[in-house]
């Protein structure tokens, strides 16, 4: 599909607001960008479990364990709808795995963070899942079919897990001094490195451009930034909480927050490979994937006996 009256035709459906669906006709940058962006997105899910998971077994209460728990296997399932969309572009899940194992994959940069606390774990919650409601909900009007709907049942998930942080949050932000003081340390190390989620300014993002076009993204980097600024800002002042940036300041004309500037450097160290935990996810990602060897050779023997029998039949 690569001559200009198809490439016409397919910008007429996106600019008339339809979806496109697995078996339609799409231009092969359109399929490749939206395999590059949704596989990028599953890997982070299924990465994304890690910093939680280790708090699982230190959690405060039974409670709270009970909701981490319920949460980390949210984030396994998201992974999952995201890798089934990738799928119904005609890539296989296992290539997509191994380039996550080989190292050749990216996935969001703030899963490359240590969890030092428990305060961290309610964080999380709060400015991690809640930029990425922000992101998501923009993505649930994306113009890919699969991606679109995956991201709806997505976000209903998310609200739940930015809630059940906010309310962590805010329950130490209102406990002994100590208990505030782990929060508020929390906020001053997650802070910059969720800003960091919504990817480089526009000027400086390569695949923007191709992605507005087509209606993939309908807000760009630094809109949805802006807008997890102005949600959030609030909120912390509503938990006594502050942000650490000397350069937060209302604009009473934009009505928006504006706020400093992230450090580039150590967001591009992070996406190259370079950050904090890099190396310690993907072992454990690949530790992960030697121990389950056995369930996938398992149904792959299960699969196969069943087809034999199919064949009989
Ligand atoms: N981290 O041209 P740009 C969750 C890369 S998980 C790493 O602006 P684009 C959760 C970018 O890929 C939610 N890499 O890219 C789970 C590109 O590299 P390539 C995760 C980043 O695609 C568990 C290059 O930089 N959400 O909620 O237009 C527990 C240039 O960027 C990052 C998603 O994955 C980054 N932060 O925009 C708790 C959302 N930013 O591929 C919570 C889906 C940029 O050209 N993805 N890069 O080599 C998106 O919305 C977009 O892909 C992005 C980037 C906004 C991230």
């Amino acid at each position: 599909m690569e001559d200009n009256a198809k490439m016409e035709q397919f910008q007429q459906r996106i600019d008339a607001g339809e979806k496109i669906e697995p078996k339609d006709s799409m231009p092969e940058k359109y399929r490749k960008q939206l395999i590059r962006m949704i596989s990028q997105h599953a890997h982070s899910e299924i990465v994304g479990m890690l910093p939680e998971g280790n708090w699982i077994t230190r959690a405060p209460s039974l409670q709270r364990k009970l909701s981490l728990i319920a949460k980390v296997q949210d984030e396994a399932g998201h992974g999952l709808y995201l890798y089934c969309a990738a799928e119904t572009l005609g890539i296989d899940r296992d290539e997509l795995v191994q380039q996550l194992l080989d190292g050749k994959a990216k996935y969001s940069s703030i899963f490359n963070y240590p969890t030092l606390t428990w305060a961290d774990i309610g964080v999380i919650g709060w400015l991690v899942d809640g930029a990425a409601i922000v992101n998501q909900t923009m993505l649930a009007k994306a113009s890919y079919g699969p991606y679109s709907r995956a991201m709806i049942r997505i976000c209903k998930e998310e609200n739940f897990h930015k809630r059940q942080g906010m309310e962590i949050v805010a329950t130490m932000a209102a406990g002994v001094p100590a208990q505030k003081k782990m929060a508020q340390d929390a906020v001053n190390r997650w802070w910059w490195p969720s800003l960091m989620m919504f990817g480089p300014h526009d000027s400086d993002s390569p695949n923007s451009g191709v992605l507005l076009k087509w209606k993939v993204k309908t807000k760009t980097n630094d809109e949805l930034r802006q807008r997890f600024v102005n949600l959030t800002v609030p909120q912390a002042r509503a938990m006594g909480l502050s942000i650490p940036d000397p350069n937060l300041k209302y604009d009473p004309e934009t009505k928006n927050w504006n706020f400093g500037e992230i450090d580039w450097d150590e967001f591009y160290q992070v996406i190259k490979g370079n950050g904090p935990c890099n190396e310690e996810r993907i072992e454990a990602r690949r530790k992960a994937h030697r121990d389950g060897a056995w369930v996938r050779d398992a149904a792959a023997a299960y699969a196969a006996k069943h087809a034999d029998k199919s064949n009989v039949a």
